[in-house]
């Protein structure tokens, strides 16, 4: 409890932000600047960045592209912004935020090095009192978690890893010195997006590296680029246009969704139509036709050509075999891109341990002991990726009305109202919360969207003077129906072990977590109930 106690003199601002990527700079900007509240960022990292701050392994890059991976509210800042590749590198995406935050001067606002460790409703005084792990208090009246989708590491609770007399990583908590991996033997465990990224870059510095691979994986080759001049001017040229797209389709990229089925052209067609997706590379491959997400057998189609892609790849037939049992739907799991990734299997230093048939029984002092034997090692890289969407939560200990403990309001899953509030935790607003599109969508647009919620409703808050707003139990209960409806019509239920569920985490309840409905249909949802006086919410006088 500490801190709670000793707060009558917490200093007080209306707002308080925790983090500081890309929604807490545009959460700060827009309360500050625009409805002229007092407002406050925490941020546990030293300078900006979120994600980008922690997630600074080798080849981290993000696998949108970078004419999408950037704000669009302001087309002074969009037009003072120059890519340089196709794909965004972490420090340019850092570099970025930083660009960001000094253009509209957050930094003022932002306090560092600032973990938040409490935050409790008071209903006498309705406030928000929030303790950090230094022992600071704030009180506040709005507060916001601006805290990630995926910035809980999971380092998985393998048996008998203090004894490992190496070094070892996990890719989302990564030293800013860098890792130097010469000479090294080296162990990735995990091949998701973020493996898959890291890989092809360590296999060029360690002596030698073993990759462990539980789950097979789908990836589309990201034919990374530098940005031509013509690319760098059609940012700024065809902003419009490109924001029209990635605003009214359904996953905030700039490619539309194309409307043919995969079974209604010929063989012949669909193989043509695959290539040229393959060619060009990168996410929209999943766009090559509509229904490669909701008809299993259309995703077959699109599993077989990647797996024959991939076996032309690979050269020794085992590790092809073993890259390409795939168990689930393609796309059905958040799928890569990369960067060279099944050629570097092809190297001689580079090595594929397969765990589905031989499992890690546990980790010695000088390597990973498998059922088929003991591999040696310098350094093990856990690319094992993240509590999502919920495990941000619970590092904090929030309390809201009758001190209500979120975790165990949220102890069979997360319980939210379109993602932005939780029954019984006024002026608690969670950007990109579970139960949003979130880590279904690229996350600039859905932030946007979500800031701009937000800060109409404090508007409307305070120009009606009223003191809170709170989500109802009964639509939140309705809105976890809708999250799990949306899900079942698509295919991602289909993957047992998926993050998407909670089911890599141990001791995690089974709930699916973001909205599947589609970024376009969710952000009609959220104007509407706004329009129709914030329906399912209940809003509160001052002093009630
Ligand atoms: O994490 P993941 P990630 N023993 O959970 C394996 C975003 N992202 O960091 O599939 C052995 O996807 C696990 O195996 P399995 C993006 O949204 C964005 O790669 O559970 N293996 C899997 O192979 C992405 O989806 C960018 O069987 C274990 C891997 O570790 C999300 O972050 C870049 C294990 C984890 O894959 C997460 O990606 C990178 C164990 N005990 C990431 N536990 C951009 O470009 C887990 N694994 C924006």
């Amino acid at each position: 409890m500490g801190c709670m106690q000793h707060d009558a003199h917490a200093p007080f601002v209306d707002a308080l932000i925790i983090g500081a990527g890309f929604s807490g700079l545009y959460q700060l900007h827009r309360l500050r600047d625009e409805l002229g509240l007092s407002a406050r960022v925490l941020e546990a990292g030293d300078d900006v960045g979120g994600t980008w701050y922690w997630n600074r392994y080798p080849g981290a890059r993000c696998d949108t592209e970078s004419n999408a991976y950037m704000f669009y509210f302001s087309r002074d800042i969009l037009n003072a912004w120059e890519w340089s590749e196709r794909y965004p590198q972490q420090p340019e995406i850092q570099r970025y935020l930083s660009f960001v935050a000094e253009r509209l001067d957050l930094r003022r606002d932002i306090q560092f090095g600032t973990r938040v460790s409490q935050a409790h409703y008071d209903e006498a005084s309705q406030q928000w009192r929030v303790c950090t792990e230094g022992g600071d208090t704030w009180r506040c009246t709005y507060l916001i978690t601006a805290i990630g989708c995926l910035s809980a590491a999971n380092v998985p609770r393998i048996a008998g890893l203090d004894d490992f007399q190496g070094q070892w990583f996990h890719t989302g908590l990564w030293p800013h010195e860098g890792v130097d991996f010469s000479g090294k033997r080296v162990a990735v465990i995990g091949t998701g997006s973020t493996g898959i990224q890291a890989i092809p870059v360590i296999a060029q510095q360690a002596e030698a590296l073993t990759v462990f691979q539980r789950t097979a994986n789908y990836s589309i080759p990201a034919r990374n680029a530098p940005l031509s001049a013509e690319e760098k001017h059609e940012v700024r040229s065809r902003a419009d246009e490109r924001h029209h797209i990635m605003t009214h389709n359904g996953n905030g990229h700039a490619f539309w969704i194309d409307k043919t089925k995969a079974l209604e052209v010929s063989d012949d067609e669909r193989q043509t139509r695959y290539q040229a997706a393959w060619d060009k590379g990168g996410l929209q491959f999943r766009a090559t036709f509509h229904d490669l997400l909701i008809d299993k057998a259309a995703n077959d189609t699109a599993a077989q050509f990647i797996q024959q892609r991939i076996r032309e790849v690979v050269k020794d037939p085992a590790t092809a075999e073993d890259l390409t049992a795939f168990d689930h739907p393609f796309a059905a799991k958040r799928p890569p891109i990369d960067s060279h990734y099944f050629e570097t299997y092809n190297l001689p230093h580079v090595q594929l341990v397969n765990l589905r048939k031989t499992p890690i029984e546990r980790i010695t002092a000088s390597g990973i002991q498998t059922s088929a034997g003991l591999f040696e090692f310098d350094i093990i890289v856990f690319a094992t990726g993240f509590d999502a969407l919920t495990g941000a939560f619970e590092r904090i200990d929030f309390r809201g009305c009758g001190g209500q403990r979120l975790k165990d309001l949220w102890a069979d899953g997360p319980l939210t109202y379109l993602g932005l509030q939780v029954p019984g935790f006024p002026n608690l607003f969670t950007i990109t919360g579970p139960g949003s599109p979130s880590v279904l969508c690229n996350l600039p647009p859905q932030i946007e969207q979500h800031v701009d919620w937000i800060t109409r409703c404090i508007a409307h808050l305070r120009a009606h003077e009223l003191a809170s707003i709170e989500a109802t139990a009964e639509a939140a209960s309705a809105w976890r129906h809708e999250v799990n409806r949306a899900a079942e019509v698509t295919l991602l239920t289909q993957v047992p072990h998926s993050w998407y569920i909670g089911a890599n985490v141990e001791g995690k309840p089974k709930a699916f977590l973001p909205y599947a409905g589609g970024l376009k249909h969710y952000r009609d949802t959220c104007d509407a109930i706004a329009a129709d006086g914030y329906r399912g919410f209940s809003l509160r006088p001052s002093g009630r």
